[in-house]
């Protein structure tokens, strides 16, 4: 038999390919709160959204003594001037998501050295927001997107209801927060929209509920179905919460063979002033996720904890059960140090049966930096470990590197939904 002439990557050699490799390959970014074009207002971008992000409106109040209401009466290109001053003028912008506005500014080939809030601000207003998500998307490295559906928002609904998606490379996901943080509130909406449910979990109210969940999967093509938790999050636990879970949600993600996403130890609103920057962390229960994930067997779990504290307990559990699969470095852990230390801990333990990083971006522009600030930590911690490899005597291929990556930042995840990868 011919010997095939196979070439093996040397160490010398391996940041190079792995660069080249990081840059071709097609990310697809399974949690984000970005939107296509056609839910216009919804669809953030440019300079003053990226100013107004929650994060750096929280970093601000560090500096600022202005009251919190007078600051949200201003209009927004006023408190994005506001933030500019404080956090890039009067201070030098070190903390992560303030040096993300200007890596975003970068790769956009504005002159950051300027520092001229005008200038970037006629450059945004020169651009058409169509092309403008594709050359993110383009910047980014990215296929696609998946989005945090709120049919629970008059807004968001709205669009569901009129417009819809067109856009293939937004994927929807259905965000139940309010249903089973709120249910009592939630009862009402539901009977305005048709649906007979009562204030007790009754049976009637159940089967209703299960059917809002199927017209909403439907109507919106969710690849899977997500919340948001705080720390006290339990399961099993006898609670309207617990019962819709039970009784609702789980039924209805193995009848249509959807994945259930639990974000877990998000404590809302311990600064209600300072609005969607004021909710926190708390530690969390991994043991609730070992229960979920023993009970039902046949269902799939997506899952990410915000506190550190919890990181290495729950990537043990992930090597005791197929049927969850951790995902990203969720909003307080998007540091370089815990991303880093993550990453490689995940790795070490569960090879690259896990999906990375998700960007969280709110508004499009972010694609940019919370990729490329990702996937330069990633590159450190993959050249680190196929060193070791190569170390022992191991031999490896452009091609197998590329399969991994391919793997590690799309396909594991469109593998463990289900759903095709295209
Ligand atoms: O990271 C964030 O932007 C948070 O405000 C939340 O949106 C969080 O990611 C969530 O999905 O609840
Ligand atoms: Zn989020």
């Amino acid at each position: 038999m011919m010997k095939m002439n196979v070439e093996h990557v040397s160490t010398e050699d391996l940041q190079t390919v792995l660069g080249e490799i990081m840059d071709a390959v097609e990310i697809t970014d399974i949690h984000t709160h970005i939107y296509p074009e056609a839910f216009k207002e919804l669809s953030l971008w440019g300079i003053d959204e990226l100013l107004t992000y929650h994060y750096l409106v929280a970093e601000y109040f560090r500096f600022s003594d202005m009251d919190y209401d007078a600051f949200f009466d201003l209009p927004k290109s006023r408190q994005a001037e506001l933030i500019w001053d404080k956090l890039f003028v009067e201070n030098s912008p070190v903390s992560e998501a303030a040096r993300g506005l200007l890596t975003i500014l970068n790769k956009l080939d504005l002159d950051v050295a300027a520092r001229d809030l005008s200038a970037y601000r006629k450059y945004f207003s020169s651009l058409n927001h169509h092309d403008y998500i594709g050359k993110v998307f383009e910047l980014a490295g990215i296929k696609d997107v998946v989005m945090t559906n709120d049919p629970f928002d008059d807004v968001e609904r709205g669009f569901w209801e009129s417009v819809g998606n067109k856009d293939a490379r937004f994927k929807a996901v259905l965000r139940l927060d309010p249903l089973l943080n709120d249910y009592k509130n939630t009862s009402r909406r539901l009977v305005e929209w048709g649906y007979a449910v009562e204030e007790t979990l009754n049976d009637k109210s159940i089967s209703e509920i299960k059917r809002f969940l199927t017209d909403w999967v439907q109507k919106i093509d969710a690849l899977y179905v997500a919340v948001s938790l705080p720390p006290d999050f339990f399961y099993p636990e006898d609670t309207s919460r617990g019962r819709c879970i039970n009784e609702c949600i789980l039924p209805i993600c193995k009848e249509l063979g959807l994945s259930f996403a639990l974000m877990v130890g998000a404590k809302p609103a311990v600064n209600p002033k300072i609005r969607v920057a004021g909710s926190s962390v708390g530690k969390s229960n991994v043991t609730a996720i070992e229960n979920l994930c023993r009970a039902w067997p046949d269902n799939k779990f997506l899952v990410t904890m915000l506190s550190r504290e919890n990181q290495h307990e729950l990537c043990i559990l992930a090597r005791k059960f197929r049927n969850l699969l951790l995902f990203g470095c969720w909003w307080f852990l998007n540091n370089p140090v815990i991303i880093e230390d993550m990453t490689r801990m995940r790795m070490e333990t569960l090879g690259f049966s896990f999906v990375p990083q998700h960007s969280d971006a709110r508004v499009i522009d972010q694609l940019i930096y919370k990729w490329s600030h990702s996937k330069t930590i990633m590159q450190k911690v993959l050249f680190d470990k196929y060193k070791d490899l190569l170390d022992t005597g191991w031999k490896l291929t452009k091609e197998e590197i590329s399969r991994d990556l391919e793997n590690w930042l799309g396909k594991t995840f469109w593998n463990f939904i289900g759903r095709e990868y295209r």
